[in-house]
């Protein structure tokens, strides 16, 4: 497939008859090479992207991703797909429009449709605190020039009809606002997308390859040790969520960050019913409806730290409870997979974006719950500051030294749903 990018109809037919036999890789499988300009660690989104963008916007093409498993199988590969760039302080703002921004062209910059559908990202308040801080919001996000609107219970009825509006609910609903540009794309698109881009700019993507460890010279990296041997190369950017501390830890410093589960899980396929993404951080849950038709939902992180890629009962029930109290219509809906990951969270809920204590060796990590969305833009600004040694000036206040500084970025709200 990956020769010839335009398809037609004959092909198609062609392929369909043939079981996909014949099809070529998306991407190579090469040798690793002993050295390389830079190395990537960690084949998610994160990683793949800024392999990319190092590729595209900054000519450094004689990159390897070193990926462990197979490539888009962590996070990436788990996650509930939402997209929104609705965020309180400017820093995180500019961060995550840029990567909206970057979303709304992927599928035309990629050439993979990335399945990109801004349905609206709905969050409902339930009682008057809810509905002071929902205003604060879209108020600081208007501000930055981000779109954002208010939600009366009229315009909450139309957009959502299956919405339990009852004033004798539990926890009535009483407003909420919408970012109509917020949504969902598809996950493993993504990773495919920019993992086939990468390798036609020449970027050996290494899967089933572990980094064990670095290598590393009066404070400066020289390379890293893999499960395949020595790989070397000035610049190394690690992007593993779930794993940083634990490759921190090798590299000799310690991040700020905790390691939790966070699980989701689907409901068997439904006719199109739910046109929207809603969020509810009082009665703590969130839903969208996939193409497939699946109900798609989520809650909390287990409160414990933990790598088992699970999560526990207690959250499945309340998230579940939640969701029928939300939409009673959904009360005999059937279950069908359930699933976890484990995302490292900062003190402040934003990432750390940036250099580290040893000299050429760059960490994007710490994206808790929320790293999906920001993948385009987190790849841009991470691929800019390897290159350049010096941070992106979107990357800049994301810097690991603003935990002895200070200068902290406190986004747990716009976390809300999740942590
Ligand atoms: P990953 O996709 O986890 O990739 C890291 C890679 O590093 C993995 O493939 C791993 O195998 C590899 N690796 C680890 N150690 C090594 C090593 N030693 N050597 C080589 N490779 C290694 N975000 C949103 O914006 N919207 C959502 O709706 C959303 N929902 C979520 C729901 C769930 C259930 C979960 C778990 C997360 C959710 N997130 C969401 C968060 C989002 O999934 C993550 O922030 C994002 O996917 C992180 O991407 P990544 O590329 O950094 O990490
Ligand atoms: O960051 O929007 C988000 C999100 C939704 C579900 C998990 N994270």
């Amino acid at each position: 497939m990956k020769k010839n990018k335009r398809y037609s109809i004959f092909s198609l037919l062609r392929n369909a008859r043939n079981y996909h036999e014949n099809w070529a890789e998306a991407w190579r499988s090469p040798e690793p090479k002993p050295s390389y300009d830079a190395i990537i660690v960690g084949g998610g989104g994160h990683g793949l992207a800024t392999a990319y963008y190092l590729a595209k916007e900054h000519g450094i093409t004689n990159v390897a991703l070193v990926e462990k498993g197979p490539i888009g199988l962590g996070n990436t590969g788990r996650n509930t797909t939402v997209i929104r760039s609705n965020y309180l302080w400017d820093e995180s703002a500019a961060i995550y429009e840029l990567s909206l921004k970057l979303f709304e062209g992927l599928s035309q910059d990629l050439n993979f449709n990335v399945m990109l559908s801004q349905r609206g990202l709905i969050s409902i308040g339930h009682n008057q605190h809810d509905m002071r801080e929902i205003r604060r919001r879209v108020n600081a996000i208007r501000l930055n020039g981000i779109d954002s609107e208010m939600l009366s219970m009229a315009e909450l009825r139309e957009l959502v009809p299956i919405l339990n509006l009852s004033p004798n609910s539990r926890y009535p609903v009483i407003g909420g606002s919408i970012q109509r540009r917020g949504g969902i794309a598809r996950h493993d698109a993504v990773a495919w997308g920019y993992a086939r881009a990468a390798d036609d700019r020449g970027v050996d993507i290494l899967q089933h390859t572990e980094v064990t460890g670095f290598r590393i010279q009066g404070g400066r990296v020289e390379g890293v040790e893999t499960n395949r041997g020595f790989i070397a190369a000035p610049k190394i950017g690690v992007a593993v969520a779930g794993h940083s501390s634990v490759l921190a830890e090798k590299a000799g410093f310690r991040l700020p960050i905790e390691s939790h589960p966070l699980q989701a899980l689907v409901s068997e396929p439904l006719k199109p019913i739910f046109h929207t993404v809603i969020m509810s951080a009082t009665v703590h849950v969130y839903l969208n409806q996939s193409d497939r038709g699946e109900l798609v939902m989520g809650a909390g992180i287990d409160a414990f730290n933990s790598y088992a890629q699970r999560g526990s009962p207690m959250i499945l029930e309340d998230m579940l409870a939640a969701a029928v109290e939300l939409f009673p219509i959904f009360s005999r809906v059937k279950m069908m997979r359930q699933w976890g990951g484990i995302v490292d969270i900062c003190p402040d809920a934003s990432p750390i974006i940036g250099k580290t204590p040893v000299a050429g060796l760059y960490f994007n990590c710490g994206w808790g719950t929320g790293g999906f969305k920001s993948i385009p833009g987190s790849g841009f600004v991470f691929a800019h500051t390897i290159a350049q040694g010096e941070p992106h000036e979107i990357a800049a206040p994301f810097a690991l030294d603003r935990f002895t500084s200070g200068a902290l970025i406190d986004e747990h709200g716009a976390a809300g749903v999740a942590h």
